[in-house]
């Protein structure tokens, strides 16, 4: 299995910011932590931090990523916009399209996303986005989007406990892929999307996300801490948050909570 190349992350793509600096590291217990730590000594937006495993992989809500060394890809990456902190979900959005996007280059016409942060391939999740927010006052200080995509772990090597739900590029392919390549794609399409983001809003992200949706159309069930929501999803408000049609004409909007597809009856 060939390792990470930094030198290799390090020299493409010509002039892009995001992946400069670059941390390699080995193992450790999570990337968003360690980015966290070092956007809390001053990292610059675009620096990236990517481990060959994690030994405390985190998702949302103290779930945990299933993170082997060797096979698969952590990513963070430090944003700093100087956008309201309402705004930060939005960024989570914006990376599941850049996700979407780049791992089209090698399953195309199969990948989709399901709100808010799985990106899927044959419905089955490939990869999670965990975005962290730490604020200054009444602005935000960084945000941290942290990416875990299964590139070359084998089926039988998933958790059983989501093995069923999940898969890798390896699975979908047949072959293995180079995780360097993922990264330089996935850095490329973040970069893309974020400048877009910040130069135009989210009302021209949203175009670029809606393709993918794979709940749009469907009765699903929304479950956030104590609060359960039911409905059709519609599409994405001007802020990221999902539509619900609850009945006819009466939408209801959801900011976070887990999706599931309800069963046509
Ligand atoms: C997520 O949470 O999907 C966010 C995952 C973010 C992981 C990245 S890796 C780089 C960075 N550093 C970190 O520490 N985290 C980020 P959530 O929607 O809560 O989904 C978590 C659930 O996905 C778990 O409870 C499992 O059911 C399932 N899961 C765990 N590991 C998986 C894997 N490798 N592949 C597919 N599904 C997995």
């Amino acid at each position: 299995m060939t390792s990470l190349s930094g030198e290799t992350l390090r020299n493409t793509p010509a002039g892009g910011r995001f992946g400069r600096p670059l941390h390699l590291f080995g193992s450790v217990e999570s990337t968003n932590l360690e980015a966290l730590k070092l956007a809390a000594a001053g990292a610059p937006e675009g620096t990236a931090i990517i481990a060959e495993e994690q030994t405390a992989g985190r998702g949302r809500l103290n779930r945990t990523w299933q993170s082997p060394p060797g096979c698969n890809l952590y990513l963070s990456l430090i944003l700093r916009p100087a956008v309201e902190p309402a705004a930060a979900p939005q960024l989570t959005i914006m990376a599941g399209a850049a996700v979407a996007k780049a791992l089209t280059r090698w399953c195309p016409g199969i990948v989709g996303i399901k709100w808010p942060n799985d990106v899927l391939i044959r419905d089955r999740k490939v990869c999670g986005i965990l975005t962290e927010l730490r604020l200054s006052g009444e602005g935000i200080s960084s945000v941290i989007v942290g990416i875990g995509v299964n590139v070359n772990i084998r089926r039988e090597e998933l958790d059983p406990a989501f093995r069923d739900a999940a898969t890798s590029l390896l699975e979908e392919t047949g072959t293995e892929t180079d995780r360097t390549a993922v990264a330089a794609a996935l850095l490329e399409e973040l970069e893309s999307l974020y400048d877009l983001w910040i130069r135009e809003g989210f009302d021209a992200v949203r175009p670029q996300w809606l393709p993918y949706s794979v709940l749009t159309g469907k009765r699903i069930r929304v479950a956030f801490q104590d609060e359960v929501e039911e409905g059709m999803a519609v599409g994405l408000d001007a802020d990221g948050a999902l539509l619900l049609e609850k009945s006819p004409g009466a939408l209801r909007r959801v900011l976070a909570g887990d999706a599931t597809i309800l069963k046509e009856s």
